[in-house]
């Protein structure tokens, strides 16, 4: 029953959330061709969208209007719809499409929901493996029933840290510049190509950090909820919230000794 604006709870707008990102990941997997075709391109010839990309967020759009006709929306592809009332549904598709271009394994349907603002349920489908990552506000974080925990007490030294590179040459060149400041003060990198699924990644104790800047709301939503459930740290620098300006989480203590070493690195600069 849609009612206009009507405080829903967490847990029935994050049972709502999973039950489209499985039908989008659902759709995707099957009508995903051996070689998906490039459609467009955004912000550079390798910043690309497919028809699935759009099809998917169509998929979406629609159930979310279907059972919550007033509620708002944010897609990568279509932009901001506005709506009425508290709630607005905040969509990345398919995070991780040049994976998903390239048949690679890590790409996922991310679902976030705002209430008044805050992302209070979020879910990240990483298709390709299986795997739905959950949570609502004060729920946990959880995998196929199991409750996630990031790793805690790693020392910036023994860290393994995922980040991502945009899509420009100038922005990549500087991300470079700070990787090699990086590289040699932690375990080792990991570059998965998807920001939801390294943020998740943190969660579920995979990698002990992520960092990157340039993720957009889409990207980091429902994965940020994720790890802030599972026990992270979730944030920019200097306090600020997490951007495109830079995103990073992990877990406390952790997220502190990373926050100070990128601080001295000033990656926002490209
Ligand atoms: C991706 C991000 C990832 C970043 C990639 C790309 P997309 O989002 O999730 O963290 O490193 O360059 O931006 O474009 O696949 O939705």
């Amino acid at each position: 029953m849609a009612e206009r604006g009507g405080e829903p709870g967490a847990s029935a707008l994050l049972e709502l959330a999973v039950e489209i990102a499985e039908e989008a990941g659902a759709m995707l997997l099957a009508k995903r061709p051996a070689r998906p075709e490039v459609l467009a391109t955004k912000s550079s010839p390798t910043d690309v969208v497919t028809a699935l990309d759009r099809a998917a967020e169509e998929l979406i759009r629609a159930r979310v209007g279907q059972a919550r006709p007033y509620d708002a929306i944010l897609g990568e592809e279509g932009g901001d719809t506005p709506g009425e009332g508290s709630v607005r549904w905040i969509v990345d598709p398919i995070d991780g499409t040049v994976n998903f271009l390239y048949g690679l394994p890590d790409w996922a349907v991310s679902i976030g929901v705002e209430v008044d603002g805050e992302i209070v349920a979020g879910v990240v489908n990483n298709v390709p493996r299986g795997e739905l990552f959950t949570a609502h506000r004060g729920g946990g974080a959880w995998l196929a029933g199991e409750r996630l925990r990031c790793n805690t007490g790693v020392p910036l030294d023994r860290a393994l840290v995922s980040t991502g590179f945009g899509y420009g040459a100038d922005r990549r060149r500087v991300q470079a510049e700070v990787l090699a400041q990086v590289l040699p003060r932690v375990r080792d990198i990991r570059r998965g190509g998807s920001a939801a699924i390294d943020m998740c990644a943190v969660a579920a104790g995979r990698v002990d950090a992520y960092y990157e800047r340039g993720p957009n709301y889409w990207d980091f939503a429902a994965a940020g909820l994720i790890a802030v459930e599972a026990g992270a740290r979730f944030g920019g620098l200097h306090g600020k919230p997490a951007s495109p300006g830079l995103t990073m989480c992990a877990a406390p203590g952790l997220f502190e000794d990373l926050h100070d070493l990128l601080a001295t690195l000033d990656p926002e600069r490209g």
